[in-house]
């Protein structure tokens, strides 16, 4: 039997839904633009003012919001509510740029763990569970986020926040953790330890993960699931959001219910702006109706992504989103063809090598390259240098077969990539050094 937090809303009439959302939206975009300058000169930019926006059908009608935007009006410019009604502050880590930085109200932060209260709930998580965390705590959002779910919910909450593998699987065996939040390749490396410390699913109690916060595949899923002995669900979210919690997936696993009562999705064409019909491939865009100290209006994620509201046999009624296929900009563009490293995982893991690899991208003479370093699970080990010759070459073979070009693959001994703990490096760009 499928399990709700909320079925009055998760399971709401498409109608009554749309209702709801007419209501939210015009009161945000009036607090919006009473509040905070910086979205009142964009409006007036725009020539949009609130009386413009009568209900969701409006919405193409407001100006789009970006990451530019976000770091333009650092720290504060965004806010709109009194410093003083805030209680607590999110951050991303800021590798590329200043960071963002996200606000929160009391209320906001109880929306927030609500929807990661429905993301637990939707994985079979209840009061009898434990729920261990091994997101990362403190300014990144993955940990609190899941933790204040799990406390709604009711679980025995274990606040791990990543790293300290051997603990965490000690920790997991004593207290019997039944439920494991962290992001896939964290739960990739847990899985790989486990068995380093000869012992099997059969010494834990774990029977679901939920798994987010970086890119993943269908193949790591199920080899995910394989080590861990689980069911592996995808949870979605960014920091300007609130967090993990924008949406998740339910048993049906074919994509993220978008909890549509607090956040509005678009998909558009990330050259023109313009709004695509569902089902294409575009850039996901999201507009909260709810958040009270740090609203966005139509914000643009970079994230690639299709929507669709066909039946879900879990009877949410709540749109979907497919997995995103990596950010507008994660994606290398070697040679003139664009490339997600999610492809060459893909093609990684049906090989049956290690989800553990590095994709090192340069430019010689004017000539893009890519070199693929791939670890081998010590059964593909060999001490011929013909029969490793031959597996680098089926295995680039079988990459050129996926993306278009001829990688330069190399198979490294086991262990030698590094492990993450959080958010996996897969890339690493050096043309952009050179730049
Ligand atoms: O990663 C929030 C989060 C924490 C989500 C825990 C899920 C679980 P940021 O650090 O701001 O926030 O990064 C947000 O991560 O725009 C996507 O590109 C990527 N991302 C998040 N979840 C997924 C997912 C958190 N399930 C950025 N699949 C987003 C693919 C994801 N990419």
């Amino acid at each position: 039997m499928e399990n709700y937090w909320n079925q009055e809303i998760e399971c709401m009439s498409r109608e009554d839904m749309k209702k709801l959302q007419d209501e939210r939206l015009v009161a945000q975009v009036k607090h919006v633009y009473e509040n905070v300058k910086y979205y009142r000169d964009l409006m007036d930019e725009k020539g949009v003012t609130p009386d413009d926006i009568r209900s969701t059908d409006d919405l193409h009608k407001l100006p789009f919001l970006t990451k530019a935007d976000l770091r333009d009006a650092y720290p504060y410019g965004l806010l709109a509510k009194p410093l003083s009604e805030c209680t607590e502050i999110h951050s991303t880590s800021g590798t590329t740029g200043k960071r963002v930085v996200a606000f929160y109200t009391k209320n906001d932060i109880d929306l927030w763990h609500d929807c990661c209260a429905r993301a637990i709930t939707a994985v079979g998580g209840t009061k009898d569970d434990v729920c261990q965390v091994c997101y990362g705590y403190g300014l990144f959002t993955g940990g609190p986020g899941l933790d204040g779910g799990s406390h709604k919910v009711g679980c025995l909450t274990l606040p791990m926040s990543s790293g300290n593998t051997e603990r965490q699987i000690q920790f997991m065996r004593d207290m019997g953790a039944t439920i494991i939040c962290c992001t896939p390749s964290y739960a990739a490396y847990i899985g790989e330890t486990l068995h380093d410390m000869g012992l099997t699913t059969d010494d834990i109690k774990l029977k679901a993960g939920i798994f987010g916060a970086e890119p993943w595949t269908e193949e790591m899923r199920r080899s995910i699931e394989k080590s861990l002995g689980i069911k592996a669900y995808d949870i979605y979210g960014l920091t300007e959001t609130s967090g993990p919690g924008v949406s998740f997936e339910c048993s049906e696993q074919t994509g993220m219910h978008i909890n549509e009562d607090h956040f509005i999705p678009e998909i558009i064409d990330p050259d023109t702006g313009e709004v695509l019909p569902e089902g294409s491939v575009g850039e996901l865009v999201f507009t909260s109706i709810t958040k009270e100290a740090f609203p966005l209006l139509r914000y643009r994620t970079r994230d690639l992504c299709v929507l669709s509201r066909k039946k879900c046999s879990c009877g949410r009624t709540l749109i979907k989103m497919a997995k995103p296929m990596g950010r507008s900009d994660d994606m290398m563009i070697i040679r003139g063809v664009n490339v997600f490293p999610s492809q060459i995982e893909a093609v990684l893991i049906e090989q049956g090598y290690s989800p553990n690899y590095l994709i090192e991208v340069d430019r010689v003479n004017n000539n893009d390259t890519i070199d693929v370093s791939v670890e081998m699970n010590p059964d593909q080990l060999s001490d011929k240098v013909k029969d490793m010759q031959k597996q680098e070459r089926l295995l680039a073979e079988a990459m050129k077969a996926m993306i278009g070009i001829n990688p330069k693959v190399h198979l490294v001994t086991p262990k030698s990539i590094t492990r993450s703990e959080g958010k996996a490096v897969r890339v690493i760009d050096r043309r952009k050094l050179h730049d």
